[in-house]
């Protein structure tokens, strides 16, 4: 028996990342005729990731805590500090991503990056170029992670193919009117009282390394930003908690409202100022702000704090 391949998203996995393990994988088996290829994760999958897997008939994959001295496919993400553990020791065989370029590697590897909303949209559009079939359910599963990812087409990230491709899967799915699925799934994803600070800080949650330090961004997308309100304070006390454990300069949770197109932005930060600054707002007297017209962490947070901080 020949050794498997294990397909792999990014660290605390959001639907992107599931999903396009679980259809590139599937795509590798049928244009390499095998079945070696397997879709992982790296942990716990959150609420609407299930939701979306069980309403399409998909297993949850399996979890592989260490990719040491196996062969890995990367999905949705391409910079090892978002990796499973064991990275540097494990054998890339490929990566697909829609993230900026951070990777180096000693062998040339299939490296697809395309700066589109969502690793599900380029994943689709393999599917197309290779003439496959996307079945009803694939279709729904990668529809899902595409609004997800594009906050409904709304973020800034959203591209022409990925509309394009929205539009094609809606039909393959036979989900018509993609807004209002869209803005179910998102209703699941913010039904906040029932998480705790934590979880809503670590349920999309990134790192990122600058020369000053590492940073950390948190973002939820939410129907109704008053439903976080009784909770704004303990989310601020749980960053400087979050802050103080992994030794960041500074960590941040932006609360993305998908119909008033805006985030809250919550900071703990060693340089509040500097902070503030990256964004032209004031954060040394106000430990949150909302900031209209902000809705990438990928975009309009990530780049700015790693270019000012770097
Ligand atoms: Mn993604």
């Amino acid at each position: 028996m020949s050794e498997k391949i294990y397909v792999i998203g990014h660290k605390s996995p959001d639907l992107d990342t599931v999903a396009g393990a679980i259809a590139y994988a599937s795509l590798k088996n049928i244009i390499e005729k095998t079945d070696l290829y397997t879709p992982v994760i790296t942990g716990n999958i959150n609420k609407e990731t299930e939701y979306v897997l069980n309403k399409f008939d998909f297993k949850k994959p399996e979890i592989l805590e260490n990719a040491s001295g196996k062969k890995v496919v990367l999905v949705d993400h391409n910079e090892f500090s978002q990796a499973v553990d064991g990275i540097e020791e494990a054998e890339i065989l490929e990566v697909v991503d829609h993230h900026k370029v951070n990777f180096s590697y000693g062998q040339p590897i299939s490296f697809n990056v395309l700066p589109w909303g969502a690793s599900c949209s380029i994943i689709t559009q393999k599917y197309f170029d290779y003439n496959l079939e996307i079945n009803e359910n694939l279709s729904g599963l990668m529809l899902s992670a595409i609004l997800i990812d594009t906050v409904i087409t709304k973020s800034p990230t959203c591209t022409e193919s990925d509309i394009r491709i929205i539009d094609q899967l809606s039909k393959l799915s036979k989900i018509e009117n993609w807004e209002d699925f869209g803005i179910e799934i998102f209703k699941i994803r913010s039904s906040v009282n029932v998480l705790s600070p934590r979880e809503i800080i670590k349920s999309d949650y990134k790192d990122f390394n600058t020369n000053s330090g590492v940073f950390g961004v948190g973002q939820v997308e939410t129907a109704d930003l008053d439903e976080f309100e009784e909770k704004e304070d303990e989310i601020l006390k749980e960053l400087e908690e979050i802050k103080k454990e992994g030794d960041y300069h500074s960590v941040i949770l932006l609360l993305t409202d998908i119909i008033k197109e805006g985030s809250k932005l919550f900071v703990a930060s060693d340089n509040k100022k500097k902070l503030g600054q990256v964004f032209n707002v004031d954060l040394v007297n106000n430990n949150k702000v909302f900031i209209s017209g902000l809705m990438s962490r990928k975009k309009q947070v990530a780049p700015k704090i790693e270019k000012s901080f770097n």
